[in-house]
């Protein structure tokens, strides 16, 4: 038996769970790290999840919950919960072990690992480290306290201990609502000029929540040189201004053409006036340089100023030109857009992913929502070049877009398939659709991060507190 989690053991949960699930990896201890921190980061809020351990002896076992991890230092309660086995020593042994004290179903400590029932089986808490060759975890297994066991124990269930190579935990979706019966394999209204001038409207009236006196909101775009971060703006703007237009810089460089970070505005296309929203162009991210962890910490907590100049050579400090001492809610980004070419999501460098993946720490810290754009879909799908509204047909796309989803730990309704305005002159009405659905898509998104953060202030639990590590 292998580390994996593949066609055997997802289907087998599926059964057990019921309907038809996807599973995206959000955690893994091998990759992230075993601590709290790792797995609270990757984890909280997402939804279902099910956990899997790898044990040293080829047990591979875990547990499953509908209810997402929050931290909320108490037990939720979970009546679909069950702990299950797929592999002991080795070979296909599936059995499930479903709960039998519901209000007991998860342990959800801010300072724990995955922790299922009265304990019955608590992974880590705080932080074990890799020995060598395997994770020795610190928690404690008492299985049988609030799942029944079927005739299963501690031994049949993990030969009696807790070291184990690996721990990965998965997100667990609906496939059916994700699969309209049209074949199409996400769905939206259908596509007419009705459903472009409804789009182009409601972003035109799009306003941040009102009690939070936040006049715009703030959208930053991140992600490889030539990916498409300007083209995004542009084809956003043309929409508006109702030409094309090529006001951000776009065009293909060894390194990034954007130096100068900017916080474009888009203006109503009938009045002139600035929408409620601003889409922010950073430099580029590469292997070895472009934007940092050091730089984005800045750049989310809306430390740096419009047209600022990024230079690799001085480091951001209090010094920068222009930085912004103590910046408030309507400062800071409240959601991100990783731009990918989608044509090369296969050849991605590994150091590219692990770059992203860093940057997306320091975004899960301030619980900013993040999206995946994924654009040249024109150059993905000849079907979809030819006629843009074939997108969410194309089997292709669903690929691409299934295979971010995994290696960003995103869940798939986040990642956003695109075709900027790149060498056309005139507008294109499903071009627009699809890059306003994405616009709306990612509003909403930037909404739900200023209602939690207005649920925080209600709770009294905003901290001023900016988080530098
Ligand atoms: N075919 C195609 N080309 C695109 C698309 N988006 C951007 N491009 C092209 O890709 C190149 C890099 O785009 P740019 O916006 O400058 O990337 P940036 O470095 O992320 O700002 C330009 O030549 C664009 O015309 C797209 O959706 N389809
Ligand atoms: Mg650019």
């Amino acid at each position: 038996m292998s580390i994996q989690f593949r066609n055997r053991e997802q289907n087998q949960l599926t059964k057990w769970i019921g309907g038809r699930k996807k599973y995206t990896l959000l955690y893994k201890a091998s990759r992230d790290g075993c601590t709290h921190t790792a797995f609270r980061n990757n984890c909280n809020n997402k939804g279902p999840t099910v956990t899997v351990l790898y044990n040293t002896d080829n047990f591979m076992y875990g547990g499953y919950t509908s209810a997402s991890w929050k931290s909320i230092g108490n037990y939720q309660n979970d009546g679909s919960a069950f702990l299950f086995r797929f592999y002991q020593n080795g070979k296909w042994k599936p059995v499930r072990m479903p709960i039998v004290n519901a209000q007991n179903a998860i342990y959800d400590h801010p300072s724990y690992g995955p922790t299922f029932g009265g304990y019955d089986l608590h992974t880590f808490s705080n932080t074990v480290n890799f020995d060598g060759t395997s994770f020795p975890l610190n928690g404690s297994a008492s299985f049988g306290v609030s799942y029944t066991m079927n005739g299963e124990n501690y031994k049949s269930i993990a030969n009696g201990h807790l070291r184990v190579k690996d721990i990965r935990v998965y997100l667990v979706e609906d496939l059916a609502g994700d699969t309209p019966l049209d074949g199409s394999w996400r769905k939206t209204a259908k596509w007419n000029l009705k459903l472009l001038n409804e789009l182009k409207e409601k972003v035109e009236k799009y306003k941040p929540l009102k009690d939070l006196k936040v006049p715009q909101a703030r959208i930053l775009l991140v992600g490889q040189v030539g990916a498409g971060k300007s083209s995004f703006f542009n084809t956003i703007n043309s929409i508006f201004r109702g030409y094309i237009t090529s006001q951000a810089c776009s065009g293909n460089a060894e390194h990034s053409l954007t130096t100068m970070y900017r916080m474009y505005q888009i203006r109503n296309g009938q009045s002139g006036t600035p929408m409620n929203f601003r889409l922010h162009d950073t430099r580029g991210l590469e292997a070895d340089q472009g934007i940092d962890s050091h730089e984005m910490n800045y750049l989310l907590d809306g430390n740096l100023p419009d047209r600022h100049q990024f230079n690799p050579s001085v480091p951001i400090s209090g010094d920068t030109a222009g930085f912004v001492v103590s910046p408030n809610l309507s400062d800071k980004i409240h959601c991100v857009i990783f731009v990918l070419d989608g044509s090369i999501v296969d050849v991605m460098p590994e150091k590219v992913i692990e770059r992203m993946k860093n940057l997306q720490l320091r975004m899960n810290q301030r619980g900013i929502p993040q999206v995946v754009l994924l654009t040249k879909i024109d150059k993905v799908c000849e079907a979809t070049a030819t006629d843009i509204s074939r997108v969410f047909y194309s089997p292709v796309i669903q690929e691409s877009v299934d295979r971010v989803s995994q290696i960003m730990g995103l869940p798939r309704s986040h990642i956003l398939p695109i075709k900027n305005y790149e060498s056309e002159t005139e507008l294109n009405a499903n071009v627009n659709i699809l890059a306003l659905l994405t616009l709306q898509q990612v509003l909403h998104f930037a909404n739900d991060y200023m209602y939690n953060y207005l649920d925080q202030i209600e709770e009294g639990k905003v901290r001023q507190l900016n988080i530098r590590e």
